[in-house]
């Protein structure tokens, strides 16, 4: 099983999206196993975007992220880095293909709905900025051994 952080952004919650896209995930088997709704500090916006905060965009990513209150869940599952990722698609709306969150919903590079951890290690890295241990709701669901073949 892996885990993957995953944010809901400003403008998912501010266009009523969280329901359709929370259910996307619940709809592919994946496990919700801890959700708070925040309001990003700056704080917390430059140790999250740490690889970026140098970068030119920074100013205008952290306005935006902060500029709303948002979703912040770790989603559990077999893959669940690689999958939840190939679900959001590619980083910009207007170049992800349809079917994927942001092929769907966004048409925009910044107003891209979701984020979610791009790798085990930033996974890691990243739930530990917004969940402590005890934050963490570990449940076996009673569905699983719907979804998948126990030797998988
Ligand atoms: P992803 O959300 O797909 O992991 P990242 O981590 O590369 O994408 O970028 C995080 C955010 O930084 C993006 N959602 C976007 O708002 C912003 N961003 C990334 N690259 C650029 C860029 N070249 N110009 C402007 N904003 C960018």
């Amino acid at each position: 099983m892996e885990r993957s952080l995953v944010l809901l952004k400003p403008d998912c919650v501010q266009r009523r999206l969280m329901g359709r896209i929370l259910t996307r995930f619940e709809d592919k088997g994946l496990n919700i196993v801890a959700m708070k709704m925040i309001r990003m500090t700056t704080d917390l916006a430059r140790r999250h975007y740490a690889e970026h905060v140098n970068k030119p965009f920074y100013p205008g990513l952290e306005s935006y992220i902060t500029s709303a209150p948002l979703v912040a869940m770790i989603v559990e599952g077999r893959e669940a880095v690689r999958v939840v990722r190939s679900m959001l698609g590619e980083t910009s709306g207007l170049k992800a293909s349809a079917g994927t969150i942001r092929g769907d919903f966004s048409c925009s590079r910044q107003m891209n709905l979701v984020h979610a951890s791009d790798g085990i290690e930033s996974a890691q890295r990243e739930i530990g900025i917004y969940f402590a241990p005890a934050e963490i709701c570990e449940c076996e669901p009673t569905l699983a051994k719907w979804l998948s073949a126990i030797d998988e």
